[in-house]
């Protein structure tokens, strides 16, 4: 969606429901007030309208804190589109104030192919951004074949894999991110192989952005999304993985949850970035202009 494409007439603006009102004035949504750039920041949660407040999914799931965060980091969510598919992560991802294509379990990649070369035939002086956003079981298993040839062929948008090493949505089946061994509710033998190493793939394959992350550090995940989307917007692909644990299929205490992010950042999924000449290139400029425009003000 575009605000230029919902502009609704200044004599109805009294009768316009408060959350959309809220959206535009007290929220992320960023050219009606004439910016170019994102204007809310993650240590003002709480005190702005977000585009994404309730979703079904368990308490105290990381993947929903993820979610938020990542909608936070949105350069510009008013263009943007979410591609998902089957999986947990849908239902909270679904009521976003952000259009969502649900992708058929495997499709998401292909989907989102298309998706962003119609969106530049259609849209050539506004950027559109597509973001893909599954389960480790969506991308690495059953979507894999999509996943490698979005990476290889360079499409210009950014797949967010929510790891939380498990299918969660369909009751504990093991996925190739799972750990070797890990013993699950039908993988009762405990996993056979090793977690596929996807940030090698995706280095290998030549994605020009790759990162990995827990949500342990809130602005730092909103900062790599926006980084992603932005590389992707003008560079090539970029991939991000994030720890986003199951505490139900990994039985871990609702007040335990971010004890958890942080103690398996510690010991195995500590923040990583890999960028290309190109894309750092690209981001350097980028963040350099950011800075002068904010000490220029
Ligand atoms: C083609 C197809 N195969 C299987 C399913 C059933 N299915 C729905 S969700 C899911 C697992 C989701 O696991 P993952 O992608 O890791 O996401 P999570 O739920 O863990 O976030 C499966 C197998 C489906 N919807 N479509
Ligand atoms: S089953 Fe796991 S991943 Fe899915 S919503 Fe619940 S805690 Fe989150």
């Amino acid at each position: 969606m575009s605000l230029e494409n919902l502009r609704p007439s200044p004599v109805m603006k009294d009768f316009l429901p408060v959350e959309y009102k809220d959206l535009i004035e007290h929220g992320p949504y960023t050219n009606r007030n004439g910016k170019d750039t994102q204007t809310v920041k993650v240590t003002d949660m709480g005190k702005f309208k977000e585009v994404i407040e309730e979703h079904p999914m368990c308490a105290g799931c990381a993947m929903t804190l993820f979610i938020r965060l990542a909608y936070i980091g949105m350069p510009n969510p008013e263009h943007t589109i979410v591609v998902g598919t089957a999986g947990c992560g849908r239902l909270a991802i679904s009521q976003a104030s952000v259009p969502f294509i649900y992708g058929n379990y495997g499709d998401t990649n292909a989907v989102a192919s298309g998706l962003k070369r119609g969106l530049e035939v259609r849209f050539p002086n506004q950027k559109k951004d597509v973001v893909v956003m599954a389960g480790d079981g969506g991308l690495i298993d059953i979507g894999f074949q999509g996943l490698m040839h979005s990476w290889f062929r360079k499409e210009k948008f950014t797949t967010i894999m929510l790891d939380n090493e498990v299918y969660g949505n369909t009751g504990g089946q093991e996925s190739g991110m799972t750990n070797h061994g890990k013993v699950l509710k039908m993988a009762p033998r405990g996993k056979f192989g090793e977690k596929v190493d996807a940030l090698g793939l995706a280095k290998v394959a030549g994605v020009d952005y790759v990162a990995r992350l827990a949500p342990t550090n809130p602005a730092r995940v909103a900062r790599t999304v926006r980084r992603a989307i932005m590389v992707a917007r003008e560079v090539g692909h970029s991939y991000i993985q994030a720890y986003t644990s199951c505490n139900i299929e990994y039985s871990i205490p609702t007040p335990d949850v971010m004890k958890d992010a942080f103690e398996i950042e510690k010991e195995r999924y500590g923040f990583e970035e890999i960028i290309s000449p190109l894309a750092k290139e690209y981001l350097d400029d980028v963040e350099k202009k950011a800075k002068k425009k904010k000490s220029d003000k």
